[in-house]
């Protein structure tokens, strides 16, 4: 297949860093379609660990060009940062990156606009990842944002920055911390990062349009995951951009009709970090078990993750609205040893089975999970790269996953390094 997506089907973090990083080097191109530097992708090269945060983790391969899409966030400083810590590990960064004309500005006041809204005290707090990622969106879609090419054209930016500082020192001073507000620094400082930025901005959907059209192969990276979508995921308690398999075509500007495969990618358990309904859940020490050994923890907060089994409502309902042509189940070898593997296979609510996701959190946090428990293997996973070596066990796990969730698992992860790869022929 020439043009594929390839996005996480929970709540993020379910190893896309390691597969794009892995299926890089059949493509020309790989592409970021939403999101900013709230996303972290974990990258393991020999003994070299990359946390990748704003830039695809196609960007390890030398010769593969990198989009950043129009539907992508960008904080230049984080941007910049990111950059030169690559730089500094020899990758050639700035002969790879695109980054869209289209993409939108995030300053340092979007930051302090997430961090008022998740103090309040009227309001259940989201748990974001305070990056100005949500703000950033607000200002998109309320049309008064700013994007790359305005930055990079001082008239403009000037007057469109007048607008949006002046909303934003309003702002903090109804919270009255208008002290804290730099705008006038803020506003040098982003002039004079524009200029180490501007050699790499282009207008991306065209190169992308042009590759394809060239007979190049562009590869989608989705960040955090679909049930975070501002639409399909568990609303409000949700990233504020399309991270469904949808958003890969608004957030780039490439056509459906381009896109040839859509992969899903999923844990052989699940997590979740910050807050909201979370029906399979464990807050015994099973979960625990789990966390400590999936290392399991924020990449770019550091903040434990809740873990929970597989949910396979869940995963029937994501592989609905992306259209799953095929799973890749992550981090297998995290389970060697537990000697009972619960799977949810159905939601209760009100004594009622439910076999898909209700829309409504209220209902969405008196789900009962219904468990179906399979045995565990004891002859470790880790390592594992033929589908054939599997213990039977875990083979029959697997198989049961297919079943309950309705797709075919075609790629298995054994651990973080690119060869723990099983790959089904
Ligand atoms: P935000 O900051 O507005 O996007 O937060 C809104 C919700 O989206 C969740 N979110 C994430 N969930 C999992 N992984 C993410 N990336 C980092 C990682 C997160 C980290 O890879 O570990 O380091 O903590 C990510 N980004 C956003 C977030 O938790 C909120 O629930
Ligand atoms: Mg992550």
């Amino acid at each position: 297949m020439s043009n594929l997506i390839v996005l996480g089907a929970q709540w993020g973090d379910e190893g896309k860093g390691k597969i794009v990083d892995l299926f890089s080097e059949n493509f020309d191109v790989v592409a970021r379609y939403q999101g900013g530097h709230n996303a972290g992708h974990t990258v393991q090269v020999g003994d070299k660990k990359f946390v990748l945060k704003l830039i695809p983790s196609g960007v390890l391969h030398p010769g593969v060009q990198v989009v950043i899409g129009n539907g992508v966030v960008v904080d230049p400083q984080a941007l910049l940062d990111e950059m030169e810590m690559l730089e500094k590990a020899g990758v050639d960064v700035r002969g790879q990156i695109h980054i869209s004309n289209r993409a939108h500005i995030i300053f340092p006041f979007h930051r302090m606009v997430e961090k008022v809204s998740e103090g309040r005290e009227d309001r259940t707090a989201i748990g974001t990842t305070s990056r100005g990622i949500g703000p950033c969106y607000e200002d998109k879609i309320g049309r008064r944002g700013i994007r790359m090419a305005d930055l990079l054209n001082p008239a403009v930016f000037d007057k469109l920055y007048d607008f949006l500082g002046e909303d934003k020192a309003t702002t903090a001073k109804a919270f009255g911390i208008a002290n804290d507000l730099k705008i006038e620094e803020i506003r040098e400082s982003y002039k004079a990062m524009a200029e180490r930025i501007r050699p790499v901005v282009c207008d991306t959907a065209k190169l992308l349009n042009d590759a394809i059209a060239a007979g190049k192969r562009v590869l989608f990276e989705g960040a955090q995951g679909t049930m975070l979508d501002i639409d399909f995921g568990t609303y409000p308690f949700v990233t504020s951009s399309s991270a469904a398999a949808g958003g890969a075509c608004t957030g780039t500007g490439v056509p459906p009709t381009k896109i040839d495969g859509i992969l899903g990618v999923s844990k052989a358990y699940i997590t979740r970090v910050g807050a909201g309904p979370f029906p399979s859940e464990d807050f015994g020490p099973e979960g625990e078990r789990i966390r400590q050994a999936g290392r399991e923890f924020g990449s770019v907060t550091g903040r434990p993750r809740r873990c929970g089994w597989f949910d396979a409502p869940l995963l029937r309902y994501t592989a609905m609205v992306n259209g799953f042509d095929s799973l890749i189940v992550t981090k297998l070898d995290v389970l060697d040893g537990v000697p009972s593997i619960k799977v949810c296979t159905a939601y209760k609510v009100n004594g009622e089975l439910m076999d898909t996701m209700p829309p409504e959190n209220a209902l969405m946090e008196k789900i009962e999970p219904v468990y179906e428990e399979l045995p565990g293997w004891s002859q470790p996973t880790a390592n594992v790269t033929s589908y054939d070596e599997l213990p039977k066990e875990a083979k029959d796990y697997i198989a049961f996953l297919e079943e309950k969730s309705g797709v075919e698992v075609g790629c298995v992860s054994t651990g973080p390094e690119r060869n723990q790869t099983i790959v089904r022929s």
